[in-house]
């Protein structure tokens, strides 16, 4: 990478965390959005309505995340998976999920970079975000390691069912509700197995924080909600009335976000070294 790149790359970073960092003291200072509001106006989900599921088929493209499989599923993003811009993808992850605009730059400018792509220009294919040890890496907690099943796009039912299945809280209505230390344990049994049986297994700090990052979104955007969570991870499918339950005016901040990947992180650290 050319010397003139790091140093912008450098600047930008500086200033998506205070960016961020602003925004998340500025959620504090503002009045949270309501329930049934959280999906701004003009936006596919607006008032709890998503747009009309269809599975994909023949050569659509998808990824190994889940919930951008979903937008495209849903036709929000489009239904192929191809030729996505990078800014396109910005704005459905900020509408649909209420991430912090800071985020929803940082996540689709990182993955241009590991493309070699212009983040302002750039086009994409969903399947190409599965890149190994760029944001994919082993012991996922609905797919398969790439070593043993390539196409990373699909998710593996039996995988997803021991996941839903740690679930030991319960919501005020009795449906089951997915935990930190719940989490934390899928988790680390996930990296435990994978380790046994992928040859290849590869592991390090940086994938793990990435790793109980994608996977604490189930627990803030998705609210551990299992109901909501089985159609998303299973079909990766909208439930029907589904929203964010972040609240936050400005969206999921990265600052915040922290407060629960750590000890989800810390967790299955701790859990691992047990065994
Ligand atoms: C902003 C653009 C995004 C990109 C580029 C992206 C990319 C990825 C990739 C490549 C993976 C696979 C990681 C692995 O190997 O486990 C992944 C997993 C995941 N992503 Fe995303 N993602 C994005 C947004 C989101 C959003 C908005 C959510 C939630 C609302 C989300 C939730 C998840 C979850 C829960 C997983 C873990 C699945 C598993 O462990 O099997 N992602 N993401
Ligand atoms: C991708 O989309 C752009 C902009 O809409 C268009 O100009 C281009 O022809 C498309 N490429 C393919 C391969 O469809
Ligand atoms: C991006 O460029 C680097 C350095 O030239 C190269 O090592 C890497 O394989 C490229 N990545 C992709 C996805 O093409
Ligand atoms: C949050 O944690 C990530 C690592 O997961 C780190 O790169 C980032 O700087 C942290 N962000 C803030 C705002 O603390
Ligand atoms: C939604 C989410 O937390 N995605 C994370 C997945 O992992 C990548 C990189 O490995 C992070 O940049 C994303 O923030």
């Amino acid at each position: 990478m050319g010397i003139l790149k790091k140093i912008t790359g450098f600047f930008i970073n500086v200033f998506v965390l205070a960016w961020d960092f602003g925004l998340f003291i500025i959620n504090i200072l503002t009045p949270s959005l309501k329930p049934g509001h959280v999906v701004p106006a003009h936006a596919a989900g607006h008032h709890l309505t998503w747009p009309e599921y269809v599975p994909p088929k023949g050569d659509d493209s998808r990824s190994a995340c889940p919930m951008l499989n979903a937008l495209a599923n849903h036709g929000i993003l489009p239904h192929d998976g191809k030729n996505i811009s990078f800014k396109e993808l910005n704005t459905a992850v900020r509408q649909t999920f209420n991430f912090a605009p800071s985020f929803c730059f940082f996540v689709p400018k990182f993955s241009a970079d590991f493309l070699n792509r212009s983040y302002w220009t750039g086009r994409f294919d969903l399947a190409e975000l599965s890149l190994h040890n760029a944001i994919e890496h082993d012991a996922s907690l609905t797919r398969q390691d790439a070593a043993l099943v390539p196409d990373q796009g699909k998710p593996d039912l039996k995988l997803v069912d021991d996941l839903l299945k740690e679930a030991t809280a319960k919501m005020p209505d009795g449906s089951p509700l997915l935990t930190i230390p719940d989490l934390s344990r899928a988790l680390s049994k996930r990296r435990k197995d994978a380790r046994k049986t992928n040859q290849a297994y590869s592991e390090n700090l940086f994938h793990n924080i990435f790793g109980s990052s994608n996977s604490s979104t189930m627990l803030t955007i998705f609210g551990g909600r299992i109901t909501d969570l089985t159609p998303m991870l299973t079909e990766e499918r909208f439930s029907e009335q589904w929203e964010p339950r972040v609240l936050s005016r400005f969206g999921l901040t990265m600052a915040k976000f922290n407060g629960t990947v750590l000890p989800v992180e810390w967790g299955a650290k701790s859990k691992t070294a047990e065994h």
